[in-house]
């Protein structure tokens, strides 16, 4: 650690990070979900969308960090720019906002074979109505980011034309680009794997880099960290989308073996240290305007429990990545002090930023510890008791 770089310094640049630092929580993450295998039900788990904006509210009331929330267009909007009155009187009532707009590509029946990249033109038709309708939806709500995940692709050689769905999709994201507004983004989302076993569409950030690229200027990528294979550096691919000013955002989740949508942190802490070292360490145009989002839909955790955990999470990662010295970094990295420039780099991430984190609460009139408060306030007591019935008889119900 440099030595002007005292403690008050410190806490200052954590209060400053803090004090910009937001992140969206998804509103499927309050309901039931499970594997492939099957659901453990859990009686305070929501099903519907009051109950999602009520369980959002409280994890911001708690936070004071996830003022917006993402909606799944199937799960929550289903009667398309009917539901807005409903929606933006849920966003008064409990005091947040709706984020992100992700249309649902993939659970159709008609998309068995793919949405965008299906080789009939009706069905790829139809997933542009979709994509328009999530459009309209945004406008309607105010919202600037239609995230878009596709589960196209194939699971044996030979069963699919991988060139030509590659032009199919860049079709249906242009037009679907040139219906957005001035103050809208397309956010395009990859993944190598899952439900596709042979080939995924849009596998890589490569791939999504071009299909927004064509798309238009106001389409981005956005990184799920879910989405790599083992081994990947995901910083190095945040690194290079910055420089090309590509990056929208981010669906932060944690595993251990594939797209396993842990609580953030939970399994490796230290990548998502590094991840927020390279934007922080960006020119501030690249990387203004990021969506920070959790993605995750774990079973066995508490999903109220789980919400605070990640949002507390990322907020003391964010915190450790911006006490990193970052001008005695370059001088280290330039002269090649490479245990030096490794240990202050690590110093950062074994600091201990809780007790600045509570006292930023704490300033902001927020819960010191919003895991105890939860605990304490009696709200999952509540919704537990409140919800019980509704869940018993939702097993077979997936949002
Ligand atoms: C797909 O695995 C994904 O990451 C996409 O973002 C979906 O919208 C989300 O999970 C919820 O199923
Ligand atoms: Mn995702």
């Amino acid at each position: 650690m440099a030595q002007n770089d005292t403690a008050q310094s410190k806490q200052q640049k954590v209060w400053e990070a803090l004090d910009r630092f937001r992140i969206e929580i998804p509103s499927w993450g309050f309901a039931n979900t499970g594997t492939r295998f099957g659901k453990f039900i859990q009686s305070g788990a929501a099903t519907s969308i009051e109950e999602k904006f009520a369980d959002a509210g409280e994890v911001n009331r708690l936070t004071g960090a996830s003022p917006t929330v993402a909606l799944h267009v199937l799960w929550d909007v289903p009667h398309g720019t009917a539901d807005v009155d409903k929606i933006r009187a849920l966003e008064k009532q409990h005091g947040v906002k709706a984020g992100s707009i992700n249309p649902n590509l993939f659970q159709s029946q008609e998309y068995k074979y793919g949405s965008m990249a299906n080789p009939n033109s009706e069905i790829r038709k139809m997933a542009l109505g979709h994509l328009l309708e999530s459009v309209e939806i945004g406008r309607a709500l105010e919202t600037r980011d239609i995230s878009i995940w596709v589960s196209d692709g194939s699971n044996y050689p030979g069963t699919q034309s991988i060139s030509r769905r590659i032009g199919w999709m860049e079709e249906v994201l242009s037009a679907m680009h040139a219906a957005t507004a001035e103050n809208q983004r397309l956010l395009v989302e990859y993944k190598p794997f899952e439900p596709a076993f042979y080939h995924t569409d849009i596998a890589d950030w490569g791939m999504a880099l071009h299909l927004a690229q064509k798309a238009g200027p106001r389409a981005k990528v956005l990184v799920d960290t879910g989405h790599h294979y083992q081994g990947t550096n995901i910083e190095q691919i945040v690194a290079w989308l910055l420089h090309l000013n590509a990056l929208g955002g981010f669906h932060f989740n944690d595993r251990k073996y594939a797209d396993d949508d842990l609580t953030i942190g939970s399994i490796d802490p230290y990548q998502v240290f590094r991840i927020f070292h390279e934007i922080l360490s960006a020119p501030t145009s690249a990387a203004e305007g990021i969506a920070y989002m959790i993605d995750q839909s774990h079973n066995l955790k508490g999903k109220m429990e789980a919400m605070v955990q990640s949002v507390v999470t990322a907020q003391e990662l964010y915190a450790r990545a911006a006490i990193v010295d970052r001008e005695e970094l370059t001088k280290l990295q330039d002269e090649c002090r490479l245990v030096e420039a490794e240990e202050l780099f690590r110093d950062s991430f074994w600091t201990d930023v809780r007790p600045m984190v509570r006292a930023w609460r704490e300033a902001r009139g927020l819960p010191g510890d919003p895991l105890a408060a939860l605990r304490q306030g009696g709200y999952v007591d509540r919704i537990e008791k409140e919800r019980e019935r509704e869940n018993r008889g939702s097993v077979s119900s997936y949002a």
